[in-house]
């Protein structure tokens, strides 16, 4: 089988949430890659049958750094994500050994998905203001995931402790002191959210992003 990790080129574009979620994991796993940008407003016409079937200018590690029949091409951010910790096992950064905490990122990247990105399109992106009670439950959802916010107690030695006594590691990242693909997943959203409050972009009244909702975000 020949290495994946030969030569990659990275099929981006500037403004995609989704593709600046691999340039994120790329990046933290210092792997060096070709980066290809993709004018979201004029797709090459050889895009969409040589790379990206779904024509989707996210991002798309391939082993070539040209279109060639015969690199492999891989799609969806959050695939690309977990491609890129299956090639580089020995980096922790991606994603740790512990299956436990794989699994807790997994679980924070499936509520960043299917709680907080949708809600997040709605109210911000298409400026639908009913969506707002769906944005705050899909951002608590996230948000109560994080090591320091999540239901624990403290225990007697004053080390925080999980619903299963197991130690919690304070932050600052989804699974503790470490990056791993989990920031990756959430953090190109996280910081346009966090931008959209301070500047009363989206579907806010004008000065209530950062009163409102912001305050929530920062906790
Ligand atoms: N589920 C995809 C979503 C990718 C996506 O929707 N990208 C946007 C750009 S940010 C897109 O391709 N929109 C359609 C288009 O521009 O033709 C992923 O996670 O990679």
């Amino acid at each position: 089988m020949a290495a994946p990790t030969e030569q990659i080129t990275l099929y981006t574009a500037k403004i995609c949430p989704y593709a600046q979620r691999t340039e994120i994991a790329l990046a933290e796993a210092g792997v060096d890659y070709t980066r290809f940008e993709i004018d979201l407003g004029n797709k090459p016409e050889w895009y969409a049958s040589k790379i990206n079937p779904a024509s989707k200018p996210t991002a798309a590690p391939v082993p070539a750094s040209q279109p060639s029949p015969l690199s492999t091409k891989l799609a969806e951010s959050l695939v690309l994500l977990e491609f890129l910790s299956d090639i580089h096992p020995t980096i922790p950064s991606l994603l740790p050994r512990d299956p436990v905490k794989r699994a807790r990122a997994r679980f924070f990247i499936d509520a960043v998905s299917t709680k907080f990105v949708p809600a997040f399109y709605k109210f911000q992106v298409l400026g639908e203001k009913e969506a707002v009670g769906g944005l705050m439950e899909g951002v608590e959802s996230v948000m109560r995931l994080l090591p320091s916010l999540e239901g624990k107690a403290e225990g007697e030695n004053g080390i925080k402790e999980g619903q299963g006594g197991q130690e919690i590691d304070p932050g600052p990242f989804v699974l503790g002191p470490n990056f791993s693909i989990a920031d990756a997943a959430i953090a190109p959203f996280a910081l346009r959210w966090e931008l959209s409050l301070s500047n009363d972009i989206g579907a806010y009244e004008e000065g209530e992003g950062m009163r409102g909702l912001g305050s929530i975000w920062r906790l």
